[in-house]
């Protein structure tokens, strides 16, 4: 029997699933006492080291977790519940941790994107039995903003380059945590926590252990999901935003079949993106929150979901916010949740009164769930003109002039699955929405979407520059060459793709390689 530490904020289905799947049964803890009985411990932390904090304290918690761990009995945290053992983090100044290790958790500072987000690989410091039939060269799922530093360097088991080194997990006895996620880190993560569960065997030491680590670029299988005239659940994709063929919504599949096939065909992440949850409040749309639950069972790398996350009031005046429908997305089996329409129209407000209001879906779902949870779809259409003053967007000079011979375009931003374009561009959106709190960006380009003629380089250059979160470009996939053209010139840490997977023209494996054959870092698969 494992006993699980849930706070309440974030994903804890995907680590039941992942335990589950290997055969244990879960409780959850409901009382303090339930963690003193506890046989095993795993505390998975999401979100922020202050609210976190705040919810053990106020919970009763933080002292029987204290008193467990000091016993020497079973734990295993991961992420926030690494950072907790420490004794204070820069996220919370302040605000004091459990302080079982000595050390402080920081702030990753330097040119790379922050947060750090992706496949890492692992520099083994010391034997485990967490190691058994670990090979070494492995890649472990990341996504966090701060790492701990400790003052023992006998607690490090494995460490992590990320513009520094730093410590990637640790080991004092039989408390264990690490920083990465074993639970959405394919059937490698599953191995681990094997290994936890069965806590006996021989302390291994990895023999293809390397003596420095590189994140992968990302790949990303991304699912348009909508109801048909049929009323079914389906997968289908655009030309150019427009789903229809002959009349009818094209249906390329069932969105939980494909996840599935997707993940062991080597995705490094999944997308579901409702697509016309703009029409329909998405907590009715119970149908997307049984696909979420069922994926999370048997897929274990991130889940990203988007549609409709906005504040909503039903016919009877009932009204429901952002957070509550980003919670329910969570509680699914989302590891994080995009913003699109709503995204566009908190920014035009932020650029009209010049302020952040504290209380728009982005800040509010950031602030409990941490920023590295919160993605921002940008559904941009180029627009060209003659000169770059003839508008006061961000504009710029492309190799691909317009109808007109136009040498100037810019890239407006659109809502409602591009049936509206707004009076905001693509760079100032994702810059604002980077100060409000977001932890990515999922760039789409309406011109390029489905056309397999390649990713939209000079957009994603532009909005690449600008921020310093991680970009996913997306739209336009045709073939590998494209992938390795996207990361090569514009540097960004994922690309993602619809219809060429969906299509069976090119297989993720084909992708990775031709990667890898390119000096692109990527997972194995
Ligand atoms: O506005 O917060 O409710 O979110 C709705 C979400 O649905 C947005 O993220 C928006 O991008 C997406 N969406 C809305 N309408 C469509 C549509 O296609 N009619 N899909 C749509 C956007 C773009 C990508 C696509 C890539 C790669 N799809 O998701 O997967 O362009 O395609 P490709 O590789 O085949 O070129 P909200």
């Amino acid at each position: 029997m494992i006993t699980l530490l849930d706070y309440g904020a974030g994903n804890v289905r995907s680590v039941v699933n992942a335990l589950e799947s290997l055969g244990a049964t879960v409780r959850q803890v409901e009382r303090p006492e339930d963690i003193l009985s506890a046989e095993k411990l795993v505390f998975p932390g999401v979100g922020n080291f202050r609210s976190m904090m705040n919810i053990l304290e106020g919970k009763g918690l933080a002292e029987p977790l204290k008193h467990y761990i000091n016993e020497g009995r079973p734990f295993f945290g991961i992420c926030l519940g690494l950072q907790a053992l420490f004794e204070e983090s820069e996220e919370a100044p302040g605000v004091k941790g459990l302080g079982i290790f000595k050390g402080k958790v920081k702030r990753f500072t330097g040119p790379l994107a922050v947060p750090h987000i992706g496949w890492n690989g692992l520099v083994f410091k010391k034997p485990s039995k967490l190691f058994q039939h670990i090979e070494g060269d492995e890649k472990f799922y990341f996504v966090h903003s701060y790492y701990v530093a400790p003052e023992e360097s006998s607690i490090i088991l494995t460490q992590t380059d990320y513009g520094c080194r730093f410590t990637s997990s640790i080991q004092h006895g039989k408390c264990i945590a690490t920083q990465f996620h074993p639970e959405k880190s394919g059937s490698t993560g599953l191995k681990i926590l094997k290994n936890f569960l069965k806590g006996t065997g021989q302390d291994a030491l990895p023999e293809k252990a390397s003596q420095q680590t590189r994140l992968a670029k990302r790949i990303i299988a991304c699912l348009d999901v909508r109801s048909n005239d049929q009323g079914d659940l389906v997968v289908t994709k655009g030309d150019q935003y427009d789903v229809r063929e002959k009349g009818e919504v094209r249906n390329l599949g069932r969105p939980v079949e494909l996840a599935a096939r997707y993940y062991n065909e080597g995705a490094d992440e999944i997308t579901f993106l409702n697509i016309t949850a703009f029409r329909d409040f998405p907590l009715k749309d119970m149908p997307m929150l049984e696909v979420l639950k069922r994926t999370s069972k048997e897929v274990f790398v991130p889940l990203t979901i988007g549609g409709g996350i906005r504040d909503y009031t039903d016919r009877d005046g009932r009204h429901y916010s952002a957070l509550q429908v980003a919670a329910e997305y969570f509680r699914s089996g989302a590891d994080k949740i995009s913003i699109g329409s709503d995204a566009v129209l908190i920014v035009e407000d932020y650029l009209k009164n010049g302020q952040a209001t504290g209380e728009s879906a982005i800040e509010m779902i950031s602030k409990i769930y941490g920023n590295q949870a919160v993605v921002i779809s940008i559904d941009p259409r180029r627009i060209y003109v003659k000169s770059p003053d003839q508008v006061k967007h961000h504009v710029i000079e492309t190799k691909h002039p317009g109808p007109n011979g136009e040498r100037y375009c810019w890239y407006q931003c659109t809502i409602k699955g591009g049936r509206e374009g707004r009076d905001v561009d693509a760079v100032t959106l994702a810059k604002v929405c980077e100060r409000l709190g977001a932890g990515e960006i999922l760039l789409n380009c309406i011109d390029r979407d489905g056309t397999n003629s390649g990713f939209d380089i000079e957009l994603i250059k532009s909005v690449k520059n600008a921020v310093s979160i991680p970009v996913i470009a997306s739209s336009g996939a045709g073939n590998p060459a494209h992938f390795l053209e996207v990361f090569k010139k514009t540097g960004v840490e994922a690309a993602l793709a619809a219809g060429i997977f969906h299509r069976r023209e090119v297989g993720i494996k084909e992708v990775k390689d031709y990667l890898a054959q390119n000096s692109v870092e990527i997972r194995p698969i």
